[in-house]
């Protein structure tokens, strides 16, 4: 009636569950693509969305969404995160209150539990800015380089050694695309379930460089598999593959670590008002 305004919609964890559960549906549906999941593309997404964080001006991180803008979209690092952001959008339209940040990083969090990750515990409360709040282009590893960029990189975000090297097992998952970055190849021979090989493999297997036309990559015996300039970067370094070699010996450690540093990750410059973080329960 006219002079009563309309009430808000609070979302309460139902209704964040129902979300969740929405994701979980369409990686089961839509199981055609690439290696049979888009769940990798939406841990990238979500990856993307919250590294561009910077401790010092406090730019940056999940808050905002700015990769629905150019030039953030087409920061050479985020090509084909289209692929993960149109999956996402008939999600958005049923549940248009949520915000495209909570959205992007809540299906990240959902690609990996579902995907046989650890619980990562999450809460909502980013909101979406505008083209205003885009970051600079260069924020998010560059593949070619070596320890001393992954730690300039990394530090930014706030992040030590065994917290780099922890994230970077997310590389069990997924593959380069040779029309995205330009390398080609998954990482293990099970890309869409989370496990400790990729460290398994980092230390276990001979890895040479390919001979191809393409970015210098490493490629182990049976040329399936892949590693990067950067993965290397964590075997070379003495501090680094100390963390390597713990993981590759300990699922569960790397399970553990994994999933508190990539809380830290999702949640950095987010200006949280609740407390409590929630935990979702795998659809099977
Ligand atoms: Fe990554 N990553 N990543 N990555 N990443 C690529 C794919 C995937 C680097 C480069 C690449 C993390 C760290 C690093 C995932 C998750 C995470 C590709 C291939 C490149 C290149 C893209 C393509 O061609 O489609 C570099 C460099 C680093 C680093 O220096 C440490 C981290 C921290 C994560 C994370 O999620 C926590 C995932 C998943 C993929 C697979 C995507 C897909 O489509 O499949």
């Amino acid at each position: 009636a006219a002079g009563i305004p309309a009430k808000e919609f609070v979302p309460t964890q139902e209704d964040y569950v129902k979300i969740y559960n929405e994701v979980a549906k369409r990686l089961v549906e839509f199981d055609e693509y690439d290696d049979g999941s888009y769940g990798p593309v939406l841990v990238r997404l979500a990856w993307h969305a919250s590294g561009t964080y910077d401790v010092e001006t406090k730019t940056g991180g999940s808050n905002g969404a700015t990769m629905r803008f150019q030039p953030e979209s087409d920061h050479g690092a985020n090509a084909g995160l289209k692929a993960a952001r149109d999956f996402l959008e008939p999600v958005k339209e049923k549940f248009p209150w949520v915000s495209y940040s909570d959205l992007w990083i809540l299906s990240g969090v959902c690609a990996l539990q579902q995907m046989g990750g650890p619980v990562i515990p999450w809460r909502p409360g980013r909101s979406d800015r505008d083209i205003s709040a885009c970051t600079p282009d260069g924020r998010l590893p560059d593949a070619t380089k070596e320890h001393k960029h992954l730690r300039a990189i990394f530090g930014r975000m706030g992040f030590n050694d065994q917290e780099i090297v922890a994230l970077s097992g997310a590389h069990a998952l997924g593959r380069c695309h040779t029309d995205r970055s330009g390398f080609d190849g998954p990482w293990t021979f099970s890309p869409t379930m989370l496990t400790n090989d990729y460290y398994k493999l980092l230390v276990g297997e001979k890895w040479n460089w390919k001979k191809w036309n393409g970015p210098a990559q490493y490629e182990d015996k049976t040329k399936a598999l892949m590693m990067l300039p950067t993965d290397m970067a964590l075997v070379k370094d003495r501090e680094f593959k100390k963390w390597v070699d713990k993981y590759a010996k300990d699922q569960d450690a790397f399970f553990k670590d994994f999933s508190d540093v990539v809380v830290k990750l999702f949640e950095l410059g987010v200006p949280f008002k609740q407390e409590e973080k929630w935990v979702f329960k795998v659809v099977e």
